[in-house]
């Protein structure tokens, strides 16, 4: 793929609908547009991190404006947990409901339906991951059991119709490596306890990170907006724990990922890893990062939109 040679590359983070603040943020990034109406720049392309769809106000405008740029070259979109969970809910049905998530979408397509289809045939042909010459792109997780068996067999990155049918089934390859890659590594709470997340729902498992070396404890590894009880985040890491948890070693190439619903202002999370998630659909920011090849990133190259402040 283009951008994962050679010249600049901006990461993007989720847009989910929100054209207008990425239309702001590429004038920011020196993006211009064209007679053709399409955005470029002269010399440096955009990669966005996936979750282009759902939640927002300007869904249709988003995905327009980056199939054009895609289209001309000047940018490629990965798959977020958004757009796999679209593919398989429009496109292998197979009787189950289509999650509340994609009603924004669902509307703002009404009276549009030929063009959401053709849509979901575009993002059936984006990448799930990018291992370029100098950096590494994914949407929430590069965990290397799944990612370097999927990349020795697809080396594009693209997925296909049999992988998101296969995705049915929870023991799956494909359902591991679209969980894992574009929803992160969760663990399950020990025992039979749960917590309650701050949108009422009961969960058996949380988020963690991945890029904390040597994790002792339940705490030292969460990483989602509602913490665990006291007693938890105390509580050591039994090995089974500790196996299940994926690492990105600071000897790995530069990482950029989305999906995290980060808040405050955009920093680095280490020398090699950045999200660039800053809820921008929440009122937060739409963040970028402008690489040029890099081995240590820098807080400095980090420019973004503040949503809420207009
Ligand atoms: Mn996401």
């Amino acid at each position: 793929m283009a951008v994962a040679q050679g010249g600049g590359v901006d990461l993007i983070g989720d847009v989910h609908g929100c054209a207008s603040l990425l239309e702001r943020l590429l004038e920011r990034l020196d993006y211009h547009r064209g007679r053709d109406g399409v955005w470029r720049h002269a010399h440096r392309r955009a990669l966005f991190l996936g979750d282009l769809i759902d939640r927002g106000p300007e869904i249709r405008e988003t995905v327009e404006l980056v199939r054009e740029m895609v289209a001309a070259g000047s940018a490629e979109a990965l798959l977020g947990n958004h757009e796999i969970s679209a593919l398989r809910a429009f496109l292998h049905p197979g009787g189950a409901r289509v999650p509340r998530v994609h009603k924004a979408t669902l509307e703002q397509y009404s009276g549009h339906e030929a063009q959401w289809r053709d849509t979901l045939g575009w993002m059936l042909e984006r990448p799930l991951c990018v291992e370029g010459e100098r950096f590494r792109a994914v949407h929430a997780c590069w965990d290397p059991s799944l990612v370097q068996p999927f990349l020795a067999s697809h080396p594009d990155g693209r997925i296909d119709h049999m992988m998101l049918e296969r995705a049915s089934d929870p023991q799956s390859f494909f359902h591991q490596l679209f969980d894992r890659l574009t929803r992160g590594p969760q663990l399950r709470l020990p025992g039979a306890r749960t917590i309650t997340s701050h949108d009422g729902i009961e969960r058996h498992s949380f988020r963690t990170s991945f890029w904390i070396p040597g994790p002792e404890r339940y705490g030292d590894v969460v990483f989602q907006p509602d913490p665990l009880p006291d007693d938890l985040e105390r509580r050591p890491l039994d090995e089974s724990a500790k196996r299940r948890l994926v690492s990105y070693g600071d000897d790995q190439p530069p990482l950029f990922v989305g999906h995290y619903w980060c808040r405050g202002v955009p920093a680095l999370i280490a020398a090699n890893l950045a999200c660039l998630d800053y809820s921008a659909v929440n009122g937060g920011a739409l963040v970028a990062y402008r690489f040029d090849g890099e081995r240590r990133l820098d807080a400095d190259r980090l420019v973004w939109i503040d949503a809420a402040r207009g």
